[in-house]
């Protein structure tokens, strides 16, 4: 172009510039685009790629990310409906899927969200055989496990969204109780995202003070006269609730797979809930993805942290375990 040579003078390059931190995006619906613009407005990636089976939708959003180039720090996104577009990603976060209807649960999506997975994952393995998988279909301990599976990549490598965010939304209606920030009340979900998630309450503190120390019943379902479990059934009604109101749940699913990329992408070391290979952990015998607090870095999950889980607790996660390898055995793939 006789313009752009007028006006630079070219540096040869010595070899091909990649990108060290390409994020692909599979699934481009209300989950998978407030993902992708958490990840460019959080400044995790500037490198993002699309990936979705409808041309005109992926060219559209493509297109109003594109115009935001100018309040992002030189992103470069594209999109295409032929998978070679991922190819190179550190990170690909897949979000393909069917989501939740009014009244139906996450396990209900299993066996069409199967289907799509063997379409996806070993494709996407090949033209990124160094990537790390976030898996947020739902249900998505399940679809942890079928990535897992299908990809053949290590199991620090391929992580489940999982309570990341069941946690975020119980830490916030703790702490609009108690009037700190969300970021100060220190609760954790683990186990099943969604109906069997388990909220720790024997850890829930406040700079080291345990709500049980003051009451020892506190997030007791019945003995608690404060009724602090109203905050986990609320976290467990959440996305029912959501959908109720408008149709889907996208904005803190987004930013939880942002926050959860950054500790990859920055090699934090920060303690996420996230769905991970539970086997040989707390007693668990099953072949099953399940949250647990892990330490996240460039290497994707490096280590669990052992809590210590009342008898309760470790009841409840053991039935979310159980629950788990029975609908993996009914599972055709
Ligand atoms: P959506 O808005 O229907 O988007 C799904 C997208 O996937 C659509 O654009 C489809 O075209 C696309 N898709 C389907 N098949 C393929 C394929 N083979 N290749 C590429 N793209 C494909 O759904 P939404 O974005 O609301 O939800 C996506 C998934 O995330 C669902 O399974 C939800 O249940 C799940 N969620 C998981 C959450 C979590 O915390 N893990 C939270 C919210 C939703």
């Amino acid at each position: 172009m006789h313009l752009k040579n007028e006006m630079f003078h070219e540096v040869p390059k010595t070899e091909e510039q990649k990108s060290h931190q390409k994020v692909t995006v599979v699934g481009i619906g209300a989950v998978g685009m407030a993902a992708a613009f958490s990840v460019l407005a959080q400044n995790v990636s500037s490198d993002i790629a699309l990936v979705d089976v409808f041309e005109n939708k992926l060219k559209g959003e493509m297109m109003d990310l594109q115009h935001g180039s100018r309040f992002l720090k030189n992103a470069k996104i594209t999109a295409d409906t032929d998978l070679s577009v991922s190819a190179g990603s550190r990170l690909i976060i897949v979000t393909a899927g069917a989501r939740q209807k009014e009244g139906e649960s996450r396990l209900d999506l299993v066996q069409r969200n199967v289907e799509i997975y063997k379409g996806l994952i070993p494709k996407l393995v090949e033209y990124s055989p160094e990537t790390t998988l976030l898996i947020v279909s739902n249900p998505v301990d399940i679809m942890t496990y079928v990535a897992w599976k299908l990809s053949g990549l290590p199991k620090n490598r391929v992580i489940g969204s999982g309570t990341n965010l069941d946690s975020s939304r119980f830490s916030f209606l703790l702490a609009q109780r108690l009037n700190v920030a969300p970021t100060s009340m220190h609760g954790w979900i683990i186990g099943e995202h969604g109906d069997s998630s388990v909220p720790v309450w024997s850890g829930v503190n406040i700079a080291g003070i345990r709500l049980r120390e003051i009451n020892p019943h506190a997030g007791h379902e019945e003995k608690d006269a404060e009724n602090w479990n109203d905050c986990h059934k609320e976290v467990v009604d959440a996305a029912y609730e959501i959908i109720k109101l408008k149709g889907y749940t996208s904005w803190a699913i987004g930013l939880s797979c942002a926050d959860i990329a950054s500790s990859i992408f920055e090699n934090t070391n920060a303690v996420k809930a996230v769905s991970t290979f539970v086997q040989g952990i707390h007693g668990i015998d099953k072949e099953v993805f399940l949250s647990l607090p892990c330490v996240l870095n460039a290497n994707g999950v490096v280590s669990v942290v052992k809590q210590k889980l009342s008898e309760d607790e470790m009841a409840k996660l053991h039935a979310s375990a159980k629950l788990m390898d029975e609908v993996q055995k009914g599972l055709q793939f």
